[in-house]
């Protein structure tokens, strides 16, 4: 039979893990005939609440689940790794600056970037789905100089899917109507969800909606500040749609994006739509056999281009602030 595929996944014992490991395990990325080895890591106090998911793993029976290590040392959790789906990071908490939660989650990424350089399977491809997520790839990136920077991203796919529900419950149609969704730049309340681009039935959602107002004073900042909303109405934040999402990127980046479609990452810019090279930022892209391409030749007028900056703008604020730390 198949070799496993080995995931690794950090932060395996919080909420987002809690649904990201069931829908691994029983086959949601891979399929029914690949089996995969889960590796886990935790912090140490966290190892004994990671033990009691692994029952829960072990209870399930899942076919194509091949085995499963946990350990709090990144080094022995990311050997061999084909896939890192980085999630585990320090949440911001009461009285904590930007600063600190930057240099909080520098520790986090420039250890696991080491560790994943010196012992990830040479066909390694990294999500960071943690946050903030942008500067921890970023970080992570920097780190690891033997891997090549397209290897990484952070998560916009939870943004993508987000505003597809939205405008398709606008519109009256179903999600699979929507296609060409666009995030742009950082993952944070500054994104840029682009209806511009983006098709309903195959023709544009910008003139299908008709409503300038709508979409800027009720699409951008509800897509925006949904992550937000659901802390308000759950008491904490999004945990089965970001594991979702984590999954829909993954799967779309080492399967391949659908025909006539793309999908959102923020990868590392090559300069494409005025995007500064080398930061880590939201894009249209297409994807293959686990490469991406940013998608070109897309017309950005002057609305688009003021939101598109001003989340690049705080995307190198963030890396600035990180470089001044030592940390990239
Ligand atoms: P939890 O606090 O429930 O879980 C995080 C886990 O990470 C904890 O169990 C913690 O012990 C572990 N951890 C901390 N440092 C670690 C390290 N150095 N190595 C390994 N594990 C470590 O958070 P959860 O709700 O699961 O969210 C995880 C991260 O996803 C957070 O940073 C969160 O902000 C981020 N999110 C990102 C989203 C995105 O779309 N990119 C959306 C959802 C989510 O907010």
């Amino acid at each position: 039979s198949a070799q496993p595929v080995k995931v690794a996944v950090t932060g395996a014992a919080g909420q987002i893990g809690y649904s990201l490991l069931f829908r691994i395990a029983s086959g949601a990325l891979f399929g029914p005939d690949t089996p995969v080895q889960l590796r886990l890591l935790e912090i140490t106090p966290a190892l004994k609440a990671l033990e009691g998911v692994v029952m829960e793993l072990d209870d399930c029976a899942f076919p194509t689940l091949a085995g499963v290590e946990i350990g709090d040392d990144p080094n022995v959790i990311f050997d061999g790794a084909n896939l890192a789906l980085l999630v585990g990071a320090r949440p911001r908490t009461k009285g904590m600056e930007r600063g600190d939660l930057l240099s909080a989650n520098g520790a986090i990424f420039t250890g696991q970037g080491k560790a994943l350089n010196d012992h990830a399977a040479d066909d390694i491809r990294i999500g960071v789905t943690g946050n903030p997520a942008n500067t921890n790839a970023l970080i992570a990136m920097s780190n690891a100089p033997d891997i090549p920077k397209e290897r990484f991203s952070a998560l916009t796919r939870l943004d993508h899917n987000r505003a597809i529900s939205q405008l398709a419950a606008k519109l009256q149609v179903p999600v699979t109507e929507i296609t060409k969704m666009t995030i742009w730049g950082n993952h944070s309340a500054t994104q840029y969800p682009d209806l511009f681009h983006a098709e309903v039935s195959g023709k544009n959602a910008a003139e299908a909606v008709g409503d300038q107002d709508w979409l800027e004073n009720t699409f951008i900042p509800t897509v925006a500040k949904r992550g937000a909303a659901i802390i308000e109405a759950r008491g904490s934040s999004s945990a089965a749609s970001a594991a979702s999402a984590t999954i829909d990127a993954a799967r779309d980046w080492l399967n391949g994006s659908a025909k006539d479609d793309w999908v959102s990452m923020a990868v590392v810019s090559d300069g494409s739509y005025g995007v500064p090279e080398g930061l880590i930022s939201s894009f249209p892209v297409t994807t293959k056999n686990g490469d991406w391409e940013i998608v070109q030749g897309l017309d950005i007028d002057d609305f688009s281009r003021g939101k598109i900056d001003a989340s690049v703008a705080e995307l190198a604020e963030e890396r600035d602030a990180v470089k001044e730390l030592g940390l990239i």
